[in-house]
């Protein structure tokens, strides 16, 4: 866990198609999102995509989470567990993949609007996108690790938001969570340097109201403390000579099948 592992050509071959997989499942699910479709149904999608694919859903079974993938609506912050409860006109939801393709782990997720967004559900969402652009531009050999959380809680806290502590980006590869830990907050100038071939993901999860969050009785649904909305997106990345690369990009809009 400690252990940094740098990727190769070989390596991150491997990791571009994991993550490409990853990606177009996510970008495919937006697809069926809808008021009155369950979290279920978007199990259900993600887990006959991936086998179909040829590839392994990570979440199902890591640590006893009992679903292949993570759906996580308004005051849920991460790991919500599909069930029966019906998206409505309103509802933001982050569906957060995570496949397995020969051994290797893509991981990426995006919050989506089901129906028009009131404008505090669409400014809290619009804000998390930035503060993941923001996170990946500070991406470079020689960058600090808390360049990036500085740069996301900078801009999310001078828009009236702030930034979940409890819960980090990670190296990613031959293990869902690797080293190194990525917080989503932090100074300038501290932190492990970046270096070249490095993977990881950058997650960040940005609330309405306090970062305070607390731990359903199901041992995985994390919830806001306040009850108010909170968003994420989370892209792979990896280290370059250039800077960066996204290896979980989408062709299509992040956000919105019906609005963008
Ligand atoms: S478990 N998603 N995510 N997420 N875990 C099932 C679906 C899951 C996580 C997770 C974000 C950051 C860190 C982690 C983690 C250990 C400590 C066991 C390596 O579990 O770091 O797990
Ligand atoms: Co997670």
């Amino acid at each position: 866990m400690s252990n940094i592992v740098i990727k190769g050509t070989a390596q991150l071959d491997a990791m571009r198609q994991v993550c490409r997989l990853a990606a177009q499942t996510l970008e495919e699910t937006a697809k069926i999102l809808g008021p009155g479709i369950t979290t279920e149904d978007i199990n259900t999608f993600v887990h006959d995509y991936t086998i179909s694919h040829g590839a392994i859903p990570a979440p199902l079974n890591y640590r006893g989470f009992p679903k292949s993938v993570c759906t996580s609506v308004n005051e849920v912050i991460c790991h919500g567990i599909p069930g029966p409860r019906q998206l409505k006109p309103g509802d933001i939801i982050n569906v957060d993949v995570t496949s397995i393709l020969d051994g290797w782990h893509g991981d990426v997720s995006a919050t989506f609007y089901i129906g028009d967004p009131s404008p505090a559900a669409r400014h809290l969402v619009e804000v998390t996108r930035t503060c993941l652009q923001l996170g990946i531009s500070e991406v470079r050999p020689g960058a600090r690790i808390g360049d990036i959380g500085a740069a996301i809680q900078a801009y999310a806290e001078a828009n009236g938001c702030s930034v979940v502590r409890d819960f980090v980006g990670h190296g990613v590869g031959q293990a869902f969570h690797e080293a190194p830990q990525i917080p989503h907050f932090g100074k300038r100038g501290r932190g492990p340097r970046l270096k070249e071939g490095m993977v990881f993901t950058i997650e960040p999860m940005i609330n309405q109201g306090g970062w305070q969050l607390h731990t359903l009785s199901d041992g995985w649904t994390a919830v806001t403390s306040d009850g108010k909305l909170s968003a994420q997106f989370e892209h792979t990345v990896v280290v370059t000579n250039e800077g960066v690369e996204i290896l979980t990009a989408f062709s299509a809009p992040l956000v919105s099948s019906e609005v963008f």
